[in-house]
């Protein structure tokens, strides 16, 4: 939501240091996503006053103007000096006072002022008419803009009329509809930092010559499930025009354009108070006696109606409307319909205020892809106890604004009054629970500011009985009887007033203690240390821990062939089709973070998440939930140097980085096998493993298909791996064997063996270690080697250093030899592969 710091104190005391107080807002639970600055169409537009005006020699419609703009234009010594500007406009004499925009200003539309000949004559600056200022004409003012007399001159226009603002894009959780308005949030800041809100009041005044509303217009809840209240006022003798200054300002800074007095004034209120107001034209919902009869009603199937937008919607019967007897009026609480639409015609307005319900309108809105501010703040539950304050109050500034008169009587057709909730609040045990000293005052200054109400009732009765000779007795205020205000639906148990002292008291005002207690060590749990050391040692690899979304796109299954083979778990509710299924992986939320990354600029990038990924089971509710440990590593290993080109990441980084993790936590002769083509589609088949912990699978790494990746829009390669976490907690939960530090030397013998091309090096390791058995320790790859003459065709040449030793004694040269011969004569039956000298 957009919030004029301007506008916002008018109610509030606002801080005057705006970095601190988005960071306190951040802190106390609004997230502040953007701070603009408005106004800076008004550099170098200066108020200014005309010192002479005489005809343009060479032109019958233009002036050749001086103005007195002040310190904005002097002479070498600093002493102001008129400013010439050639004129077009023929409403103003000398002595007015005008806006004179000087060069280099930038008027709204890109519109730039320079120095310019017009007909031969230099003209410096523009006086400005009020829609070059892109402000809302005037009526009865055509030409420039005339100020009053006692405009000061030589001052910055934005600071005479009061237009420099503070605008702060906030983000309001979706728990906070009492937030979604101006006075919601002055309360808010009166909480966070103990200053007092000022409540606007306007009292109604109503026109007893008018027929009263309730013989104009006649209101029927026939669902009501759909609305707990709707009230109309009718206000009469408008007159359309633009609004006054003031309030087009303030419906412009909260983000929407300013359109008329009357669209205005519902904008204005719905912005102020949080409360929806819609505006119909009387004549175009009145039967023939002149009486307008409104009805809150379920659509039917296959109705349509045209919208304030110039949609035709096809409506379905879980979409509420208010008809009239001339047909569809509105889609409640969403849109207004074109037909009832407030023309420049309109003199007669049946305005309305209600509460929706919120289930509905958001599901209105989300079938027909139509949002709009009101059908946010239904959606998100708006109050239906002030409703009818708030129509009153809406009605009389609109009769104010626009010359008219508001009819007496208030339709108000209410069921089903939300209640007030009452909820204790036990200090002592929030203190025990939150670490953190208070005092009754306290907590009662700070729930009162959020419009709770208090009342103690002193300890309980049983200690008060023996009061008299305990001294805490009298004072242990203990327990608090808290009534939360209908506006605060989130307000519920004794734990949400808990999170309310908290955040705005500070979180950081809790000392750090030691847990209490005897034995209450917190210890962790293994799943708990395992994802820690995971963390840390994928973070030591390079790697950046994200959380990308659980919702996913279904689309990205088939773009990247990563089909589970069960149906994708679809979201009943889905905010969007992008986000419309379960994730069964989360490599394509990686993915997309590494397109979002590589279109800002960042190439390199390298990310992990630990995650949950989700299957449907067939005939079960609940479906299976598994823990994931997964990452993306995109980019370049080494950035490119005078001497070396920069390297690309390849499978073995990939490999390396689960190398790295599984020597970090003891998961001792973990395999690599190449994946299987058809049951893993999504990887490049060359470039990619399973990895085993003996049978068990804990996973793949590799590199992603291209082709999916090109669908995703991701440039380059990337290589990926996705664990399973129980799995790998069982792997590091295996008993281990620690042995001697070996006594006796070890020989070393090399051996090169000739194979197959598609003999994998991990079969050869194999073959080695279980033919050297116990003295074999160690065989490690230092050379491969390919050449048709020396090792044949489709043949390749492995070299291992192998280590044999044993623990009790010093092996002579024989035995290796005799071991060893076994060994070759073993691995090449087993492998038919040939020793090359
Ligand atoms: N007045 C707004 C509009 O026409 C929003 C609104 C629409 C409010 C319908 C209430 C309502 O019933 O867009």
């Amino acid at each position: 939501m957009k919030v004029s710091l301007k506008w916002l104190s008018e109610y509030v005391d606002v801080p005057s240091d705006v970095k601190a107080f988005c960071d306190r807002l951040d802190v106390t639970g609004t997230g502040v996503e953007g701070v603009a600055q408005t106004g800076a169409q008004f550099n170098k537009v200066i108020c200014g006053k005309v010192l002479s005006k005489v005809p343009h020699p060479d032109s019958d419609h233009m002036f050749v103007t001086t103005i007195d703009v002040g310190a904005y234009h002097t002479d070498e010594q600093g002493n102001p000096q008129p400013l010439q500007v050639v004129c077009g406009a023929q409403n103003f004499n000398e002595g007015d006072h005008v806006v004179t925009a000087l060069c280099g200003a930038i008027l709204p539309g890109d519109f730039a002022i320079k120095k310019a000949k017009k007909r031969g004559v230099w003209s410096f600056g523009m006086n400005c008419s009020r829609s070059e200022l892109g402000l809302p004409p005037r009526e009865g003012e055509d030409g420039i803009m005339i100020l009053p007399d006692d405009a000061p001159v030589g001052v910055p226009f934005a600071e005479y009329a009061g237009l420099a603002d503070t605008i702060l894009d906030l983000e309001i959780t979706p728990n906070r509809p009492d937030c979604l308005s101006m006075l919601g949030m002055a309360r808010e800041v009166g909480a966070m930092y103990k200053r007092n809100v000022f409540t606007p009041l306007f009292d109604v005044e109503e026109d007893s010559a008018l027929t009263p509303a309730s013989k104009q217009v006649n209101v029927e809840i026939a669902s009501p499930d759909r609305a707990k209240r709707y009230t109309a006022r009718v206000i009469e003798g408008v007159k359309i025009a633009p609004s006054p200054d003031w309030l087009a300002e303030r419906v412009i800074s909260a983000g929407t354009r300013s359109i008329n007095n009357v669209v205005d004034v519902t904008n204005y209120i719905m912005y102020l108070f949080g409360q929806p107001l819609h505006a119909f034209d009387f004549s175009k919902i009145s039967d023939d006696q002149g009486v307008a009869h409104l009805c809150v009603r379920a659509a039917h199937d296959g109705e349509t109606l045209e919208t304030l937008d110039g949609e035709m919607r096809q409506l379905t019967d879980d979409m509420t409307v208010i008809s009239s007897s001339r047909g569809i009026a509105a889609l409640a609480g969403v849109m207004g319909g074109a037909d009832t639409e407030i023309t420049d015609q309109t003199t007669k307005i049946v305005l309305e205020a209600a509460a929706f319900n919120s289930s509905h309108t958001s599901r209105t809105s989300r079938n027909l892809g139509l949002m709009s501010e009101a059908s946010l703040r239904f959606e998100r539950i708006v109050d239906d106890n002030p409703v009818g304050d708030i129509c009153d109050f809406a009605a009389a500034l609109m009769a104010q604004v626009t010359g008219g008169h508001v009819a007496p009587g208030r339709v108000d057709v209410y069921h089903d009054a939300t209640q007030e909730c009452c909820v204790p609040f036990r200090i002592k045990r929030f203190e025990s629970m939150m670490g953190l000293h208070i005092t009754a005052d306290e907590v009662i200054d700070t729930l009162e500011r959020l419009g709770c109400s208090c009342t103690t009732h002193s300890a309980d009765a049983a200690t008060s009985a023996t009061g008299a000779n305990n001294p805490d007795a009298a004072t242990s205020a203990d327990v608090l009887d808290v009534v939360c205000p209908t506006f605060r639906p989130d307000l519920t148990r004794e734990i949400d007033l808990y999170e309310e002292v908290l955040r705005l008291v500070g979180m950081d005002s809790i000392t750090p203690t030691l847990p209490a207690g005897e034995g209450r060590l917190a210890v962790r749990t293994p799943e708990q240390q395992l994802s820690r050391k995971l963390g840390e040692v994928l973070r030591s690899c390079g790697l950046c821990e994200t959380m990308t979304y659980s919702f996913a796109d279904p689309s990205d299954n088939e773009k990247l062939h990563m089909n589970v083979g069960v149906e994708p778990l679809r979201l009943l509710n889905p905010i969007n089709a992008e986000q419309s299924i379960l994730r069964e992986s989360i490599i394509p939320g990686l993915l997309h973070s590494v397109a979002y990354n590589q279109n800002h600029g960042v190439d390199n990038i390298q990310l992990y998440e630990i995650g949950e990924v989700f299957r449907a089971r067939p005939g079960h509710k609940k479906p299976y939930e598994t823990l994931k440990v997964a990452g993306v590593l995109a980019g370049c290993m080494t950035e490119k140097a005078w001497n070396k080109p920069a390297l690309a990441f390849d499978f073995f980084d990939g490999k390396g980085v689960l190398e790295t993790l599984f020597c970090a936590l003891n998961i001792p002769g973990v395999t690599f096998a190449p994946v299987n083509v058809d049951e893993s589609p999504f990887l490049h088949p060359g470039c990619a493993a399973d990895v085993f912990f003996g049978k068990t699978k804990l996973g793949w790494v590799g590199q992603i298909h291209p082709r999916g990746l090109r669908a995703l829009d991701v440039q380059g390669s990337v290589i990926a791996f996705e664990l399973d976490f129980k799995a790998l907690l069982c792997a590091a939960q295996t008993h281990r064997e620690y042995c001697d530090v070996p006594v006796y030397p070890g020989v070393s013998m090399d051996i090169a063996l000739v194979v197959d091309e598609d003999v994998s090096y991990q079969s050869v390791l194999q073959a080695l270690l279980s033919a050297g058995g116990k003295l074999l320790v160690r065989a490690h790859l230092f050379d491969v080697y390919r050449n048709e003459q020396h090792v044949g065709a489709h043949k390749k040449s492995l070299a291992f250093s192998l280590l044999y030793r044993s623990p009790e004694k010093t092996l002579s040269s024989e035995e290796v030899a005799k071991i060893h011969a076994r060994l070759v004569k073993k691995v090449c039956a087993q492998l038919q592969a040939e020793v090359r000298d």
